[in-house]
This record gives structure tokens, C-alpha cells and sequence, in this order.
């Protein structure tokens, strides 16, 4: 287990952390039992650390763009909490007016451009951010997250070359949870053909770390930003992690009986729980206690029912405003 962070910082990403957390399990709860929210949608559970640790050592003004699990990367940045429920809903106080759904998630304001479910097609366009921050001649940063399957599209190639030649400040994100829908990692590369090697093969300097530890993913993130911010170009970072709902949808794999991922594997990985990690060693430091954790958790989940209230209530989008922002 890493190191304790200066605990004001590692309360502010356990808390962010259980934010996510709560919001997913009682969406994932009203998606099974209501019916009303449309949208396919894939829960991040299990995953929170990677979102909170790379966006807690991120600038408002730096940028990310995600993939179709994306609701943890959205809220972690500073998403607005009821606009994603909203666009859930599919209503017209969405964070992309109710026409996106879950797997187009934007609030520009804290700098979550898009997301999208197509594999890869985020990565190219937080390359051109980054080129966009290096001839501004700022500071600022792009991050792309993507799953370990990203690296079955030609484009991440095309991207970390193009990245690596011009000196880009762009932070490549991968999230190996081990599975590409329901098709096993052992399946889909050759033992020995590492991620990390390839990646490096472009120039592009990385690590493969422990995604379920938020002090691990933020110290690294740290770092790597800091290289990016000194102008000295791409890096990647590769977190190890595990989801722990179906692929798409509410259910935990054994409701729906599916047998590609044992329940051992999943209660292995749930032992490691990234929320459980940070809280034992805030609690070990005497640095948190149970009354201010369940306090937390009633403040978010009276948030949560709000945001859903507030949906439901919310008017349908406009049939006119159907084709707005297609291009
Ligand atoms: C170009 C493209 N090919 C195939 C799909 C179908 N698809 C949707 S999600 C997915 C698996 C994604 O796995 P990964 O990137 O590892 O992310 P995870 O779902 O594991 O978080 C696939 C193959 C797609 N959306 N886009």
C-alpha cells in the first residue's frame, strides 16, 4: 500500500471517490428498476480511483476527453452532477441536452469536451487539444482516458507517434480491466506483447501502475503533468483495474448469468477495493472517522435523489433541436 497523501488532499479524493461511487449505484439502481432511462450505459464501478487520482493532480482549466465509461471521468473533473443524471433521463437540462445520452458527456466549463462511445475516437481529438495548448504557447494539458481494447485501433498508434514527434502535452490514460466486452485480454495479445513496450516503441515515456490505489494514480499523474507542463512531451500511464457491473448495463455479471469472469475473480478484485484502501489508511493515520464518512454519504446520496427529482420533473428536448450540433 502506497504512502498516505497529505490527508486534507487524500479526503478530498476518497470523498470524490464515494461521490462517484453513490451516484452510479443509485442510477444503476433506478436504470433496473424503472425503465425510464434509455441510454446504454456502463458503469465505472470499481474504477473510481483512475478518474479520481488522474483529474485530482489536473488544472479546471486542462482538458479530457473519455470513452463510453465515462460517467466516473465527468464527474471526477467537475462534472455537473445533474446534468449527467438529466442526460440520463434524457431531458432537455442534460449536459448535452438531453440528445447524447450517456456516452456523450460534455461540460466545457470544467473541461470535459467529449466522450464518445466509438473505440479510439477521443484519442486523435485530444491530440489536436494538445497541439492547440502548445502553439497557444500555455500551460495546459489534454488527457485521453481509453480502455485496454483502445489498443486494437490503428489510431492510438497514429496518435502517440504524432504526439511523441511534435513534443505534445498530452497524457495517454489506459484503463486495463482485464476485458474487451466479454473477451479476455489472454485472448486479444500474445504473452510478452506488452502495452507498455509498444508505447514506448513511439518514444513516449510511461508506467504501468496499481489503478485501484488514488494516492499511486495521483502521484504518478503528478508527475507525468509536470513533464507535460515543462514542455517535454507525451507520457502514458496504464492503470491496472477491474469493473465490476456487466459490461453494459446494471446487473453484476452472475445476476445476468453470464460465465466469462468467475465470481472469485470479481470478489478478488472487490477485496481491493479502491474506496476501502484510501479509507483504511485515512483511518489508520486517525485522519478519518466513521461519523464523517457517514456523513459524507448522506450528504451525496440527498445529492443524488435531488438530481434525479430535478430530471424527472425536467422537460423532454425539443423535436427541432434533433440535428443541432451533428455535423
Ligand atoms: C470502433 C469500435 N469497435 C467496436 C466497438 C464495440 N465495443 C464497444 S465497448 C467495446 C469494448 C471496450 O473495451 P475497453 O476499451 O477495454 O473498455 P472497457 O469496456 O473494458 O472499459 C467494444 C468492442 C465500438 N464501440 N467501437
Amino acid at each position: 500500500m502506497s504512502n498516505l497523501l497529505d490527508p486534507t488532499e487524500e479526503k478530498r479524493l476518497l470523498r470524490s471517490m464515494l461521490r462517484i461511487r453513490r451516484a452510479e449505484e443509485i442510477i444503476a439502481h433506478h436504470y433496473k428498476t424503472e425503465q425510464q432511462m434509455r441510454t446504454p450505459t456502463h458503469f465505472g464501478i470499481g474504477q473510481e480511483a483512475v478518474a479520481v487520482g488522474v483529474c485530482g493532480a489536473l488544472q479546471q482549466d486542462d482538458v479530457i476527453f473519455s470513452h463510453h465509461r465515462c460517467h466516473t471521468h465527468y464527474l471526477a473533473k467537475g462534472g455537473d452532477l445533474a446534468g449527467l443524471v438529466a442526460e440520463l433521463y434524457g431531458r432537455a437540462t442534460g449536459c448535452s441536452g438531453g440528445r447524447g445520452g450517456s456516452v456523450h458527456l460534455a461540460d466545457r466549463k470544467v473541461g470535459v469536451v467529449a466522450t464518445s462511445a466509438i473505440l479510439g475516437e477521443t484519442v486523435p481529438v485530444a491530440v489536436g487539444s494538445a497541439l492547440a495548448f502548445k502553439m497557444d504557447g500555455g500551460k495546459r494539458v489534454a488527457v485521453t482516458f481509453f480502455g485496454d481494447a483502445v489498443f486494437e485501433e490503428g489510431v492510438i498508434y497514429e496518435s502517440l507517434n504524432y504526439a511523441a514527434v511534435n513534443g505534445l502535452p498530452v497524457l495517454f490514460c489506459c484503463e486495463n480491466n482485464l476485458y474487451s466486452t466479454e473477451t479476455p485480454l489472454s485472448l486479444r495479445r500474445k504473452s510478452g506483447s506488452e502495452f507498455i513496450d509498444r508505447v514506448r516503441s513511439f518514444g513516449v515515456p510511461g508506467e504501468v501502475i496499481d489503478g485501484n490505489d488514488v494516492g499511486v494514480v495521483r502521484e504518478a499523474v503528478a508527475n507525468a503533468v509536470a513533464r507535460l507542463r515543462r514542455g517535454e512531451g507525451p507520457a502514458y500511464i496504464e492503470c491496472l483495474t477491474y469493473r465490476w457491473r456487466e459490461h453494459v448495463g446494471p446487473l453484476f455479471d452472475y445476476e445476468a448469468n453470464r460465465t466469462y469472469r468467475t465470481r472469485d475473480e470479481l470478489e478478488d478484485w472487490m477485496r481491493r477495493d479502491p474506496l476501502a484502501v484510501s479509507k483504511k489508511r485515512l483511518m489508520n493515520a486517525s485522519a478519518l472517522g466513521d461519523a464523517e464518512y457517514e456523513a459524507w454519504l448522506a450528504d451525496i446520496d440527498a445529492e443524488v435523489a435531488s438530481a434525479i427529482e430535478a430530471a424527472k420533473a425536467a422537460p423532454w428536448p425539443e423535436v427541432r433541436l434533433i440535428l443541432e450540433g451533428v455535423l
